[in-house]
């Protein structure tokens, strides 16, 4: 294995990447992407709301916790059905990998039966699925596995220090707790964090520490930019410096160079020569479609074109046959096992 992939990241090396000169680390940033991935690809994720609002956590930044009134529309969990018809217009779209997002602060029992014929089913479409639902124990998560889910998302936000500033409802050892389970359950991790919402950028620089720190680096690193939202304690915060937004993409490349990095939630606000500048500093994913959970991301075609001025082509995915096999047995299993009123009906 390559020895710049490390687990024994010092802060005081963190801190060092992030006071380079801004051309030096993107110099550095992008001559390690091009040790490990094709600087012209970037592979592309759909996001589904698959559970909307009245979340009872209170993140500070979120649209969704009950806590803040944002105006946004409650909706109960989506039938099965609907999901994988969304799934299949994201795959018609040029999708790869299908995440479906949640408003709990961990799924009940009773979710898991629903949550795990949508794994099923958007799998035996050959898309790769990342579910993210919030906290989950070891059988959760080993159930989730045992349905074929591919990754799983649950961010640490930002740093320790940083945490408690921003959310009261569970602890940071939670968080580490649900990403180990997840790794112990045999998925893949996909954890990141939110940039903008107040911290330094010895938070920045810590919350990449935990990360690139842990026993196996997550497979992917979403790096969003804070969405304000109307409502949210958040709302009216001030807006982070471009270049440390693109400074965050360039460290975390450089601290986990074999793990995707994406350019997640505030593309919206962002101009093109600031995504490209993204890219150059090592994103190499992006939230795909014109929402991601409840509010704007860019028009699909709008990318299309973007990559196409850039010279950008699409990750390519392929779901093993073996795969395939197991979701589309699964699906008849669960089919099976269920009258339909469970299958297609709105679950409560
Ligand atoms: N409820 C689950 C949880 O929190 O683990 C899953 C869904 S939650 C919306 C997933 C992630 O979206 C959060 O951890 C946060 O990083 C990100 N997020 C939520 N609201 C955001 C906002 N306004 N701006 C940027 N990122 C946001
Ligand atoms: C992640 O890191 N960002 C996505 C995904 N994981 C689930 C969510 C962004 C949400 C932005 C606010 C919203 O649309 O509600
Ligand atoms: Fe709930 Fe997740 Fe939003 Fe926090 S980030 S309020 S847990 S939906």
């Amino acid at each position: 294995m390559s020895d710049l992939i490390r687990q024994n990241w010092t802060t005081e090396e963190a801190n060092a990447l992030f006071a380079l000169p801004f051309n030096d680390l993107m110099f550095k940033a992008q001559t390690i992407h091009r040790q490990f991935f094709d600087p012209n690809q970037v592979q592309i994720s759909t996001l589904c709301s698959i559970k909307t609002g009245a979340c009872p956590e209170d993140c500070k930044y979120c649209p969704q916790s009950a806590r803040y009134d944002t105006g946004l529309e409650r909706e109960k969990l989506m039938k099965v059905e609907k999901v994988i018809d969304e799934a299949k217009a994201a795959k018609a779209s040029g999708a790869t990998r299908f995440c479906m997002g949640a408003a709990w602060r961990s799924p009940k029992k009773k979710d898991m039966a629903y949550v795990t014929a949508m794994v099923a089913g958007v799998k035996s479409l050959g898309l790769e699925t990342c579910m993210t639902l919030g906290m989950l124990d070891q059988g959760q998560a080993q159930e989730l596995s045992d349905a074929g889910l591919d990754y799983y998302n649950h961010n640490l936000d930002t740093s320790p220090e940083f945490y408690g500033d921003i959310i009261t409802t569970r602890t940071y050892q939670d968080r580490l707790d649900t990403l180990s389970n997840v790794r112990h359950s045999g998925m893949k991790v996909c954890s990141g964090g939110i940039v903008g919402m107040g911290e330094g950028e010895n938070d920045r620089a810590g919350l990449l520490l935990q990360l690139a720190n842990m026993p196996q680096h997550p497979e992917s690193v979403p790096v969003n930019m804070l969405v304000k939202v109307e409502g949210t304690p958040l709302a009216d915060q001030a807006d982070l410096d471009p270049f440390d937004f693109l400074r965050t993409v360039a460290v975390a490349r450089i601290m986990m160079p074999a793990s995707h990095v994406r350019l997640s939630a505030g593309r919206e606000e962002m101009n093109e020569q600031m995504q490209a500048m993204a890219f150059m500093a090592g994103a190499n994913s992006i939230f795909y479609g014109e929402k991601l959970l409840t509010t704007p991301n860019p028009e699909a075609n709008k990318d299309m074109q973007l990559f196409k001025r850039l010279g950008i082509k699409r990750e390519a995915y392929e779901v093993s046959e073996d795969d395939k096999t197991q979701a589309e047995t699964l699906m008849t299993a669960v089919t099976e096992a269920r009258n339909d009123q469970f299958f297609y009906n709105a679950a409560k």
